[in-house]
Formats: C-alpha cells, sequence, structure tokens
C-alpha cells in the first residue's frame, strides 16, 4: 500500500481578510484578492481531477490565514495530530478542521497536550517510511516528541530550519515514491544536507534551482506543480522529466506573497 494514495482532500475557503491581514514573511507584499481566490479554484478543481473528493470547509474572517490546512493537522494513514499552531494568531483554526477528521472521516484524533509544543503542519515532510520535521519559527523540540509520540510506528528526525525559511516543506516534498524535490537556495542547500544526514533512509533527490519550485504534491501517482514562469525554465524541464505519471500546473503566486505554497492548501487523507 502506497501512503500516496489518497481519496479525500480538505481545503478551505477564503476570507476576505486574506488580502490584508494573512501573515506575510516579507510586509511589502500586496495580494490580490480576486486572483488569489481563483488561484484558490483552479487547485481545488485540479485536486477533484485527480479523484479526490474535496470537502471544502467554511472561512472564518477570524482567521486569515485559515485556507493554509496543511498546518492545523498532520494526517497519516487513519491517524490524524492535531497541532498547537506555531503562531499564536493562528491557534483557532484548528476546531472546524478537528471535527471533520474525526466526526466525517472517523480518523484516530490526537490533540496536542503540552502547551509548550508548538508544529506547523508545514514543517512534516512525511516521506512514506519516516517523518522529517522542520525546526523553524513554528515547530520546536517538543513539538517533534508529540510527533514521535503519535506515530511511533516511523522514525522522526529534526531538521533546522533556515530562519529566512518559513517551514521545511517551504523547500522540500515529495515528487513519487521515494523521490524527493528540493530547492536550491543557499538556505535550503544547509537544509538538505541536514535532511541527508539525519534521514533514515536513501532517495533520489531532484535538485531545482529556485525554492518554491520544489514545493510540489504527489497524489496517487500523479504530481501537481507549479506553471513555467513560477518555476522558471530550467526548474520546468528538470521537474518535467522527473515526472513519469499525469501531472497537472496549477499557479501560486499569489499565495507565496504571503508564504504559502501547493501543500499548505489542503490536507490529503484516504480513508
Ligand atoms: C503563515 O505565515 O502562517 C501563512 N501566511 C503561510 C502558511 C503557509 N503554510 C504552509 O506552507 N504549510
Amino acid at each position: 500500500m502506497s501512503y500516496f494514495n489518497y481519496n479525500y482532500a480538505l481545503m478551505r475557503k477564503m476570507p476576505k481578510s486574506f488580502e490584508k491581514e494573512a501573515i506575510r514573511m516579507d510586509e511589502t507584499q500586496e495580494v490580490d484578492f480576486v486572483k488569489a481566490r481563483q488561484q484558490l479554484d483552479n487547485y481545488k478543481d485540479a485536486l477533484t481531477k485527480l479523484g479526490l473528493e474535496v470537502i471544502d470547509l467554511d472561512a472564518d474572517e477570524e482567521y486569515p490565514d485559515c485556507i493554509f490546512v496543511e498546518d492545523p493537522a498532520i494526517v497519516i494513514g487513519k491517524k490524524a495530530l492535531v497541532t498547537r499552531l506555531g503562531h499564536v494568531n493562528r491557534r483557532g483554526e484548528t476546531g472546524p478542521i478537528k471535527e471533520v477528521l474525526q466526526n466525517k472521516l472517523q480518523l484516530d484524533i490526537t490533540e496536542m497536550k503540552d502547551e509548550y509544543a508548538t508544529v506547523d503542519g508545514g514543517d512534516v515532510l512525511f516521506t512514506g517510511k519516516e517523518i522529517l520535521v522542520g525546526l523553524s519559527a513554528r515547530t520546536n523540540e517538543k513539538g517533534v516528541k508529540t510527533i514521535a509520540e503519535t506515530f511511533p510506528e516511523f522514525p522522526v528526525s529534526g531538521i533546522p530550519v533556515h530562519p529566512t525559511v518559513l517551514h521545511l516543506k517551504s523547500i522540500a516534498t515529495m515528487l513519487g515514491d521515494g523521490v524527493m524535490a528540493v530547492g536550491g537556495s543557499s538556505a535550503a542547500k544547509e537544509m538538505f544536507q541536514a535532511v541527508k544526514n539525519k534521514s533514515k533512509f536513501n532517495y533520489k533527490y531532484v535538485e531545482l534551482e529556485r525554492d518554491p519550485s520544489a514545493n510540489v504534491l504527489y497524489i496517487n501517482g500523479k504530481v501537481v506543480h507549479k506553471t513555467q514562469p513560477e518555476l522558471g525554465d530550467n526548474d520546468y524541464k528538470k521537474l518535467l522529466s522527473n515526472i513519469s505519471g499525469d501531472r497537472i500546473e496549477v499557479c501560486m503566486d499569489e499565495m507565496y506573497k504571503v508564504d504559502g505554497c501547493l501543500s499548505c492548501c489542503s490536507i490529503l487523507i484516504n480513508s
């Protein structure tokens, strides 16, 4: 059984507050709300085309970043860990997510109890064999410990995240079974070295020039990746030559202004 086979995706609609209030590392970035919402709609269509049933939760104006559902819960197989998010303003995003995972999808739920532990799902890279967890401004050692306790069937290793990078998955995701895409900035290269040193299994690494190119979705043998203008010609060619199955391109440049990427807008589930 592959852990990358899914039949559901959990998403959340975009609140109007996203435009002005979504947290961003570069505060000069201005979001075009109409474009951003269209990009989220296109993303949902891509998941639907891949055969997933998309559960699309209502927006919550109180939580401008609530579309980034990857962060409030980690789902592996039939288990879900509802996180204590690293950014205090995002902590209230978990309620409706937990409700659906528990009641509709019948997953086995764990909630983070330790009031000092924090995890953002964007730091949690599940390779199919082990869990690599970014130690970042959002995810701490106690959070890594909670992940290890929740998923004792997998080795769990902490990977230092460079201060200029938001999450581990901002620079690395799975592109196929045993294949990892990684970004090429100097910060990403440092993190990649730690991934190679700390991981317990060997992977094929597809090294890309741009960090955002390395955030892809691998679903049911197919890949969702960004568009050629976002990737640049070299990364576009390299990605295509490393994808054997079907693929779908989705533009996420508005999300990127607030540090969002492809993986952060859904939780992929097999239930
Ligand atoms: C934040 O700073 O929390 C959001 N603006 C971006 C979160 C992106 N999440 C992710 O990549 N998993």
